[in-house]
């Protein structure tokens, strides 16, 4: 399934034809319903006898069955991705670490290659960038530095695509569709404007859709969004989603601890001395204090 339009599900077939479907009913009862990325078995109309409504040369049919999920993301809503790519701007709009940070814990529970794209640097000078850089250290996932205005990192970019199936998460306006436009410029995506005054994109990208890279690759762009709560998260399972924590918590004085107040904390203590970027490690004590205020 690629796109959902018009209370329709669009399905492409391995062939690249285009449906435009129902869905039984009990196929919404899935988690998420039917996500952009879901494999499906459709009933084409032409065989059950019904007219063919050829809009816009597109099929119509009825989803029947819904194929077994290899990953679900929620947020954005998204199935069977390979690898998420977390788009940050470093201007218009300024990034916003604590959303990148609970991008990245969703990333983490379902087990998705990350890659971290710090979009517009053709906006801040060297030394801007140098503080930015810092600021980051030590960042522990993959991170490229891209320009989609002048091109800068956008081979590579192209590169971490090739192959596989890819959804690209981040707020709105901090240029997602651009990259993707710079990438393979046939996809001819719209893009926004950032207004100056709520320095926010506008919500150019309206629905997630599942888009086909040459010479091969998917990719799903989406509408941003701003905010992210978690939902379902035990907040035991936290400090796993930090992978930076790995090499440390084994040196927790206690075994099941929490890395907020135990004494002979090893985490605690290597964001202390730097090892850990202590941002991080902030946004997982407010990450835990929420997840245990929930369970309360
Ligand atoms: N200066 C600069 N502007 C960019 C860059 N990438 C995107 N933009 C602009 O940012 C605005 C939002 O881009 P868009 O791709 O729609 O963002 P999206 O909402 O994340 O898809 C548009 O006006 C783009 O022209 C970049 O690398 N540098
Ligand atoms: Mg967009
Ligand atoms: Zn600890």
């Amino acid at each position: 399934m690629i796109r959902i339009a018009g209370g329709f599900f669009a399905v492409r077939d391995l062939e690249g034809r285009e449906y435009l479907c129902r869905a039984r009913g009990k196929l919404k009862q899935r988690r998420g319903g039917i996500l952009v990325g879901d494999r499906v078995l459709i009933q084409q109309a032409a065989e059950r006898g019904e007219k063919e409504q050829a809009g816009g040369g597109a099929g119509t049919g009825i989803i029947e069955e819904l194929l077994p999920r290899k990953t679900a993301l929620m947020r954005p809503p998204v199935a069977n991705i390979d690898q998420l790519i977390l788009v940050m701007a470093l201007r218009e709009p300024e990034p916003d670490w604590n959303l990148a940070d609970r991008i990245l814990v969703l990333a983490g529970e379902e087990n998705l290659s990350v890659l971290c794209c710090l979009n517009k640097i053709d906006l801040v000078d060297d030394e801007e960038r140098e503080s930015i850089s810092r600021l980051l250290e030590p960042f522990p996932y993959n991170l490229i530095w891209t320009s989609a205005k002048n091109g800068a990192g956008i081979g590579q970019l192209r590169e971490r695509l090739h192959g596989k199936m890819s959804v690209f998460a981040g707020p709105s306006g901090v240029g997602k569709s651009s990259l993707l436009n710079a990438v393979q410029p046939g996809l001819s995506l719209k893009t926004g404007t950032v207004s100056a005054r709520i320095g926010r994109g506008r919500h150019t990208t309206r629905h997630a859709e599942l888009l086909p890279l040459s010479p091969e690759g998917l990719v799903v762009d989406t509408p941003g969004f701003s905010r992210i709560s978690f939902t379902g998260l035990a907040p035991e399972k936290l400090g796993a989603l930090f992978p930076e924590f790995a090499g440390h918590a084994g040196r927790c004085s206690f075994r099941n601890c929490s890395h907020i107040h135990e004494p002979g904390c090893a985490v605690r203590e290597a964001a202390e001395m730097g090892k850990i970027n202590s941002r991080r490690y902030e946004h997982y004590r407010l990450f835990w204090e929420e997840l245990t205020a929930k369970e309360r």
